[in-house]
């Protein structure tokens, strides 16, 4: 009896001591503390970025932060428009840098300023490097936004496939081009899509006038394109806006990564056929959360490391399987948009109050 208590006593002190990984504490965040945010996206005057943004004020009311959220972004998506700001911030000692990359070396230097400096840098959307970031906070796993997109390809032009083009947004942005390396990986890798030809991959700045008019070299180039496949939420509704005054739709579809509320009408009216999405308000809630959470020193940046990021739950940090030396957070997951699930997320556009009032 004596041997039995004894044992049980030290199988108590064991757990107590050694927990496993599974048992190990989730780390809470300190409400009310001061540090002072900038949210930076690759641009200002993108709806998506506009999300994210709303979802890092609610983390930043939610955590009773005294300290400044400042949004900001050059007007065009450019890395030395980037660069300035985080300089600037440096400057003035933001303690907290969420950036959306536009770049993902040339943002480097200032980044690695601001960490020297003892700013606490994430990049959430579109990441830098490794060496200039402390973790990524990644709305997707960026592998599978490739099959993601070869799969709507394939279920818009058919199993006898044709000819497709890709619309992205600048040249340099690291997530889009991630995505379409990732695609052409798996069009190349998998006999299911081999009937997918894809035929030019162009860049429209994630600008809606240079887009549309990609779009519109696109259509003048390739008489037999099949689909447009638009990686980018500005790229895509330029796209299917192209198509609608071309009086192409049907003939050529688009399709991509779009933002439900500027797609709706171009799924009702034929123009666009199936996108995809995650939640950009979640996206900035969560950054912001992991942020604070670093920038307060209730936690490290290291693999393993589990913490709770308010409404959404529990995420744990870990090393990023699509590059090599970097962290990731790994938030998910995709919405597919289409005609047949249309009722389930389209609003009705004329009882939608005007923005602000
Ligand atoms: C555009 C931006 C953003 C990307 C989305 C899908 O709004 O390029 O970085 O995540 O599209």
């Amino acid at each position: 009896m004596k041997n039995l208590r004894i044992a049980f006593l030290m199988m108590i002190v064991l757990l107590v001591t050694v927990q496993p990984a599974f048992m190990q504490d989730v780390i809470v965040a300190t409400p009310g503390q001061e540090v002072n945010m900038l949210l930076l996206p690759k641009a200002l005057g993108n709806a998506v970025f506009d999300q994210a943004h709303e979802g890092a004020q609610e983390a930043h009311a939610e955590l009773e932060n005294p300290g400044e959220l400042i949004f900001n972004a050059p007007t065009e998506a450019s890395a030395p428009g980037q660069i300035e700001i985080i300089e600037a911030a440096i400057t003035q000692g933001v303690d907290g840098i969420m950036i959306s990359a536009n770049d993902y070396e040339q943002l480097l230097p200032s980044t690695q300023r601001a960490l020297e400096a003892g700013s606490t840098v994430v990049t959430w959307d579109s990441p830098v490097d490794p060496s200039g970031e402390q973790v990524f906070i990644a709305q997707v796993d960026f592998s599978e936004t490739g099959t993601v997109m070869a799969d709507m390809a394939l279920r818009i032009l058919g199993e006898d496939g044709g000819q497709f083009a890709i619309l992205s947004a600048t040249p340099d942005a690291s997530n889009q081009n991630a995505w379409i390396a990732a695609m052409q990986e798996v069009l190349e890798s998998d006999p299911q899509y081999a009937n997918l030809e894809l035929v030019a991959i162009v860049y429209g700045n994630d600008d809606p006038d240079d887009s549309y008019n990609e779009a519109l070299g696109l259509i003048d180039s390739y008489p037999d394109l099949g689909l447009i496949m638009a990686p980018t939420t500005v790229g895509i509704a330029a796209a299917a806006k192209a198509m609608q005054d071309e009086g192409l739709c049907g003939t050529v579809a688009v399709s991509g990564l779009g933002l439900p509320l500027e797609m709706q009408e171009f799924v009702e009216n034929g123009c666009a056929q199936e996108f995809a999405l995650w939640s950009f308000k979640d996206l900035g809630y969560l950054t912001y959360y992991v942020t604070y959470l670093l920038e307060t020193g209730a936690m490290e940046a290291e693999a393993g490391v589990t913490f709770e990021a308010g409404r959404m739950g529990t995420y744990t940090i870990e090393e990023d399987p699509t590059r090599e030396g970097a962290l990731r957070v790994l938030m998910g997951p995709f919405s597919v948009y289409n005609a047949d699930n249309f009722e389930e997320w389209a609003v009705d556009l004329e009882a939608t109050p005007e923005a602000g009032s």
